[in-house]
């Protein structure tokens, strides 16, 4: 008994530390922004304890950029311990030259700053039916923010990319908890490793970039979900083939062509997720929220993958023809676009809006996205529910 009590006390200790250590760790960016710092979680939706997984509210989503410490986050095992030595990128595989680079080596590059959607694979998975195991993901596993940092490309061709090369494999710090657990070992196609948008990433936002979203480095890449986006980055290995192992070989494939929910597939006919898919949000009003008759703004965002977004449109319930939003961004490869649309609520009655966009590859929302088993790329149309009073 005494023993129990002993070990669960000790655990307490462990828990109320690790939380001690997060506050301090996401602080330096919070305070350079003049907020308070946030607890672990702080008002926004704990999905998973540990690892440590948050959504953002939705509600949350209508600005430009989307703060540090309002942004979601996702990590398979949570952050590496970072700041014992000085962090080092290395670079070796199909290369005239192996080198490892200090931060300081890689800020003698050109620093370059992107404002990128980033958004999980998983983003949605709550919504599929049947349901999903798996993170329940809702709408806000998204977020909007400046990143800077250096191109891949610049270091790839600095060190001289040999001929057969073909992917390149990202490592990060995060190992896996148990040996048995497959290591977060992901790996891009060369080409999208030479993209100019693809950057090794110091900066969020105009600060160092926190360590729960992968601070000190991490790569961005515009355009394409969350898991190309390696966290904590260590080691960078040029080859000729996809990284092999779990996270890339099994994990985040889907169908080719849509299955009916539950059905095997061939892992011949399953293809990497890559490009996010066109999608759009509503952030006001709230769901449930209670309003006046009248006029009523409402506003929400948009982005796509690969292009950018044309058209945002906008119906209700009562009104259920499609009628064009305004925008309040310009267009802009990788990140979201701002729209506003006017609603006149006639009626006292609960009213459904809903919200599709379009990109410039023609591609539309679906009324709901195809099961596939993992739960991906979900951009069925958003709807909220407002009672008119
Ligand atoms: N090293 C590492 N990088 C990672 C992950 C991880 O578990 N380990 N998770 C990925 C996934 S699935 C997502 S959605 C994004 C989330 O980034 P964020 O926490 O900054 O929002 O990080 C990606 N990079
Ligand atoms: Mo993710």
């Amino acid at each position: 008994m005494d023993h129990d009590r002993a070990l669960f006390g000790r655990r307490d200790v462990l828990r109320a530390s690790f939380a001690a250590t997060l506050a301090g760790m996401t602080a330096g960016a919070s305070r350079a922004r003049g907020a308070e710092p946030r607890s672990a979680a702080d008002g926004l939706i704990v999905r998973n304890r540990r690892p440590l997984d948050l959504e953002t509210p939705v509600t949350e989503l209508g600005s430009w950029l989307t703060p540090n410490d309002r942004f979601f986050v996702r990590s398979h095992f949570g952050p590496p311990a970072v700041g014992l030595a000085p962090w080092e990128v290395s670079f070796a595989g199909l290369l005239d030259h192996d080198r490892t680079f200090s931060l300081n080596d890689l800020h003698a590059h050109e620093v370059v700053t992107v404002p990128a959607v980033l958004q999980c694979a998983g983003n949605g998975r709550g919504f599929f039916r049947p349901t999903i195991p798996g993170v329940g993901w809702e709408r806000g596993a998204v977020g909007h923010a400046e990143w800077s940092g250096v191109r891949l490309a610049d270091l790839l061709k600095k060190l001289g990319v040999r001929a057969g090369a073909a992917h390149v494999h990202l490592l990060g710090a995060d190992g896996p908890p148990s040996p048995r657990t497959p290591a977060w070992f992901r790996s891009i196609p060369l080409e999208r490793a030479l993209a100019p948008s693809t950057i090794l990433a110091t900066r969020m936002n105009g600060v160092p970039l926190p360590l729960l979203h992968g601070g000190p480095v991490r790569l961005i890449v515009p355009g394409w979900t969350g898991n190309h986006w390696v966290k904590w980055l260590r080691h960078v290995t040029v080859a000729r083939d996809e990284a092999q192992g779990f996270y890339m070989q099994t994990g985040y494939r889907i169908p080719k062509l849509p299955v009916p929910p539950g059905a095997a597939v061939k892992p011949s006919d399953l293809v990497p997720v890559t490009t996010m898919n066109v999608k759009s949000l509503i952030t006001t009003p709230a769901a449930g929220t209670r309003l006046a008759r009248g006029e009523h703004e409402v506003r929400g965002i948009a982005w796509t993958g690969d292009g950018h977004v044309t058209r945002v449109e906008f119906s209700t319930d009562r009104d259920p023809a499609w009628k064009p939003a305004q925008f309040l961004d310009e267009a802009r490869p990788g990140s979201w676009r701002r729209w506003r649309a006017t609603w006149s609520a006639a009626d006292r009655a609960p009213h459904t809006l809903r919200v599709r966009a379009t990109d410039s590859n023609g591609e539309s929302q679906p009324e709901t996205t195809p099961w596939n088993r993992s739960g991906y790329l979900w951009n069925g149309i958003d709807a909220v529910t407002c009672e008119v009073v």
